[in-house]
């Protein structure tokens, strides 16, 4: 044995973390590392062989095997720099004892919290023994990835789980909820509280079984009102934020308000995310120019472009790399793959990522 303490076997190895972590901690890394949001799902052929055995689609959220196998696939094909849990938002409101579950063509259905009755049903009792599967997917999904690829774990923000909630469906507008939100229901402001409370909880319990990065949707932040996207989407994030830099301070958060145009330049600073991912309708440039370089970005390739490929597709690719030049960034969609995305389509877009980087360095 050798106890001599400056040999170099008494040496820890250099931990290297992965770029896409280094990145989140504000290294800008040439060429940048790449994932793509709902980069496990039904545009992929192993999805589908999965999907079709696993019975309703909260059974395969709830089930750590095959969650852990479809959030895998999608490495084992293209070699993504990072993996997003195979899970959803609505799970939280399914651990808050409301009702959901997804209909084939249709999507999610709810039974609608519209109502301060409705809103006095719901309990933090369970969330964590319901949604229990998808720490346990985690962690075995932590032990099946090589380590350079990180784990990202999530949630839905406030606001957009309770357009869901209260909705009781999906909707263009989400009438329901900022109906609710307008007229300053006491129950809606309460929901809002409880969605924050439940999901700090969930997100430091993601990280405690293994998420390295932490990634919050705010899918429906661009249909409000100035005011109203302070009160219902900055607010409560900044809120969330300030809860998990106390609890896991190490850990990057990035913010995904989607939708909120010029308003992105003020996201991080307002709520404390350590990186915004920017959605499809932001032109780059702009965002270089306008959100602070200490804010790393993520984005933002339509998932149109990548369903019709060729030249289009690489120029789109090239015009955000060249936008990005010099910035800690991930290059990401503006929102997630669609079913229909043939996939050679993905694999030429993080080859042409990676190329173009190499061509760099
Ligand atoms: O049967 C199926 O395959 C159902 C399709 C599906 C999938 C693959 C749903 C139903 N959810 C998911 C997984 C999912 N959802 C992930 C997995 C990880 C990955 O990205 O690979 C994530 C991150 C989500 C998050 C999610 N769910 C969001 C936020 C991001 C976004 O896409 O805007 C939202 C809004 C949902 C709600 C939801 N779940 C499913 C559907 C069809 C919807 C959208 C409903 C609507 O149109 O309003």
């Amino acid at each position: 044995m050798n106890n001599n303490p400056d040999s170099p076997t008494m040496t820890a190895p250099p931990i290297s973390e992965p770029v896409f972590i280094r990145t989140l901690k504000g290294e800008a890394i040439d060429p940048p590392p790449v994932w793509m949001m709902r980069q496990a799902g039904r545009y992929l052929p192993e999805y589908r062989k999965v999907r079709k055995n696993a019975g309703s689609f909260l059974d395969l959220c709830y089930d750590p095997a095959l969650a852990c196998e479809v959030t895998l696939q999608p490495i084992r094909r293209y070699g993504f720099d990072a993996a997003i849990v195979f899970a959803d938002i609505l799970l939280i409101p399914d651990g808050l004892g409301q009702d959901v579950a997804f209909k084939e063509g249709e999507g999610p259905v709810l039974s609608p919290v519209d109502s301060a009755k409705a809103f006095a049903g719901l309990s933090m009792d369970r969330v964590h023994e319901t949604v229990g599967p998808v720490y346990e997917t985690l962690r075995l999904t932590r032990k099946g990835l090589p380590p350079e690829t990180a784990l990202i774990g999530f949630c839905g923000a406030p606001w957009t789980v309770a357009t869901y909630m209260v909705g009781g469906r999906g909707s263009p507008d989400q009438k329901a909820a900022r109906l609710a939100a307008y007229r300053r229901e006491t129950w809606f402001g309460g929901l809002i509280d409880l969605l924050v409370e439940a999901s700090v909880e969930y997100l430091v319990r993601q990280v405690e079984a293994g998420a390295q990065a932490l990634q919050i949707f705010d899918t429906w932040a661009g249909n409000l009102a100035p005011g109203e996207y302070q009160r219902w989407c900055v607010e409560p994030v900044c809120d969330m934020v300030d809860a998990l830099k106390s609890r896991v301070p190490d850990v990057p958060v990035i913010g995904f308000p989607r939708g909120c145009g010029a308003a992105y330049a003020e996201f991080a600073g307002a709520t404390g995310v350590d990186a915004v991912s920017l959605d499809t309708s932001v032109d780059m440039a702009w965002a270089s120019s306008s959100i602070p370089a200490d804010v790393v970005l993520q984005g933002n390739l339509d998932p149109l472009a990548v369903v019709a490929g060729g030249r289009e597709l690489d120029h789109a690719v090239d015009c955000i790399l060249e936008a990005m030049e010099g910035r800690a960034f991930v290059f990401n969609l503006g929102h997630g793959l669609i079913p229909e995305t043939p996939v050679d389509n993905v694999a030429r877009v993080i080859e042409r990522v990676r190329a173009r980087g190499a061509r760099h360095s």
